[in-house]
């Protein structure tokens, strides 16, 4: 099962980047370059920053003779653009949107043909056909030796259906470029906040020593030049460890430190205003107090929630209710999406196990770290308890 991915519509700051890392390191054997609306000198900007040897691996759904030009290996046919250049020998693919297209299909190396779900980034775009219907036309197609890919709501989840019925492979668009939550960093996030005796930057050093593979930079009363130069250290030390680096807050702060994504509260950007800034690949958390908040934040696209306060804390300011374990237990039991939920707010070692019980993915702590003699020491407890 081949899979390719369809870029986003819009252009956002480290596509280039976001496209040679889907290539080289998530498995996808093509990526099809769709920017319907874009200038021409848009496109060729963003081909250009795509390193030379991954281009045979490209496809263009428009301004088709750059293809030739920069060595891509794929143009894509549709309605709008039903011929290749001249002289074109490289792949080409196609769009199809019914059945009986399949029995048209002739020079084409592959085809979509979409949609086989309800879209994901085209809401009420739904099949017209079922996939047994299509499985049984693909089986049967003697005419051409096109390869059908199923396009349309497909998530890595729908593959292995995908697969036995027939299809070569798929395309995704959204799904392709969601960040990847790493489910074991997500376990355990530690929350920066300075102290009398440690720094932000230290605090962050000692949860890493002790294993701790998420920080988040949450610096309250921080200038921006502050926040900077202790987020510069930070991001640093999270490359090395391999860990996740989030910010709080500062959404502008994100592509300038090379972060791997932002934390948004109920007054702070919307997540969508964020995921229009940052692009597809950031990661957005999103705090949520009540179900139709987590509802919200994930319609929006927030990779994952910040569930709390669990009791009350002295960290934050303005602290909404507290839920206490029945409120976890009941939030998690009605919220039904494979979002992960992340527990806050007060949280201590011996709350950990039966908070973990209720269905959240992870745990995010700041006082209970900072304020033990040795916080790397108690950081590597914490995870012991989570892990077990
Ligand atoms: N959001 C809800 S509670 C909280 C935040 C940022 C602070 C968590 O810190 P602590 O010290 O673990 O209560
Ligand atoms: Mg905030």
């Amino acid at each position: 099962m081949q899979t390719i991915a369809i870029t986003p519509p819009a252009f956002y700051p480290g596509e280039a980047q976001a496209i040679a890392g889907i290539l080289l390191n998530r498995g996808f054997w093509r990526v099809h370059i769709r920017k319907p609306d874009a200038a021409e000198s848009a496109i060729r900007a963003l081909i250009e920053e795509i390193p030379a040897e991954l281009r045979p691996r490209l496809s263009i759904h428009n301004a088709l003779h750059l293809a030739e030009q920069y060595g891509l290996g794929g143009v894509h046919l549709n309605r709008h653009t039903p011929l290749p250049p001249q002289g074109w020998h490289g792949l080409i693919s196609r769009s199809i949107h019914s059945i009986a297209e399949i029995d048209t299909l002739s020079n084409e190396d592959y085809a979509f043909i979409s949609p086989v779900f309800p879209s994901i980034s085209k809401p009420g775009y739904n099949p017209t056909f079922t996939i047994g219907q299509l499985s049984e036309t693909i089986r049967r197609n003697q005419v051409n030796r096109t390869r059908i890919f199923a396009l349309g709501g497909v998530t890595p989840a729908r593959l292995p259906r995908l697969e036995s019925a027939g299809f070569a492979g798929a395309a995704m668009l959204s799904e392709a470029w969601r960040p990847q939550i790493p489910a074991d960093n997500f376990k355990l996030q530690f929350i920066t906040h300075p102290t009398g005796n440690l720094s932000v930057v230290d605090g962050a050093r000692k949860a890493l020593e002790g294993g701790c593979r998420w920080i988040q930079l949450r610096w309250k009363d921080a200038s921006t030049g502050q926040l900077i130069d202790a987020g510069r250290e930070i991001a640093a030390m999270c490359r090395r460890h391999n860990a996740t680096f989030i910010i709080d807050d500062h959404v502008s702060l994100v592509h300038h430190l090379r972060a791997d994504g932002v934390h948004l509260g109920q007054n702070d950007m919307t997540v969508s205003h964020a995921r229009a800034i940052l692009g597809p690949m950031k990661i957005i958390g999103a705090t949520a107090n009540t179900l139709p908040q987590m509802v919200q934040a994930k319609k929006q696209g927030a990779d994952y929630i910040g569930l709390g306060p669990f009791r009350f804390t002295q960290t934050k300011k303005n602290l909404s209710p507290v839920l206490g374990l029945e409120g976890y237990r009941t939030l998690l039991s009605s919220f039904h999406t494979d979002t992960p939920v992340v527990a806050i707010g007060g949280i201590t070692d011996p709350d950990i196990p039966p908070l973990m019980s209720t269905g959240i993915s992870g745990i995010a702590l700041s006082s209970t770290i900072l304020s033990d003699y040795d916080p790397a020491a108690r950081t590597a407890a914490i995870l012991s308890i989570i892990n077990n």
